[in-house]
């Protein structure tokens, strides 16, 4: 679980990258898509899944945005999230364990983008907060 420093650690890093949400997430479901071509199965709707096209941008950029939101809910993730964890369990049917293959390229792209800012210590706060999001984003599978 997040101790009161790796929230703390997680909130500070987090002011850093605000306003790049965009391509953060563009980039990280870009890179999973690729790696991980089995995920590719949720979003065959799609018109273009290729890394950087339109729809990988703008999903890439709700992922992020839902992942900034979280840090505020920081305290109370399973109740700030349970909306979400609803519609992927229930309407979406994304198999849990791809949230953590997501969190895995999240990382890589943050440590890519920040190398300066994305220290050791860092990455063990956001590892662990990535890993409460998901354990929230989890909880109505059942
Ligand atoms: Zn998800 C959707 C978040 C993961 C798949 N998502 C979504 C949204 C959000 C999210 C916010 C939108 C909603 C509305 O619209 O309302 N996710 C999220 C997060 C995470 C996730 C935060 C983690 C961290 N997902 C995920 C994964 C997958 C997914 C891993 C698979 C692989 N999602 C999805 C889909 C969708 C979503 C498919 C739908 C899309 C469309 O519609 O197109």
């Amino acid at each position: 679980t997040l101790s009161a420093k790796d929230k703390n650690i997680v909130k500070d890093f987090w002011a850093k990258v605000a306003g790049r949400e965009e391509q953060i997430g563009c980039d990280a479901l870009s890179r999973m898509l690729t790696v991980y071509p089995q995920t590719k199965t949720y979003f065959s709707h799609w018109k273009d899944l290729s890394p950087g096209s339109d729809p990988v941008r703008k999903h890439g950029a709700t992922i992020i945005a839902a992942v900034a939101d979280a840090v505020s809910k920081m305290d109370d993730l399973t109740g700030g999230l349970l909306s979400l964890s609803e519609l992927h369990a229930f309407t979406l049917r994304v198999d849990p364990a791809n949230f953590k293959v997501l969190s895995h390229n999240v990382l890589v792209v943050l440590s890519t983008m920040f190398p300066d800012d994305f220290s050791p210590e860092v990455h063990v706060a956001m590892d662990k907060f990535l890993a409460a999001v998901a354990l929230a984003l989890s909880e109505k599978y059942r």
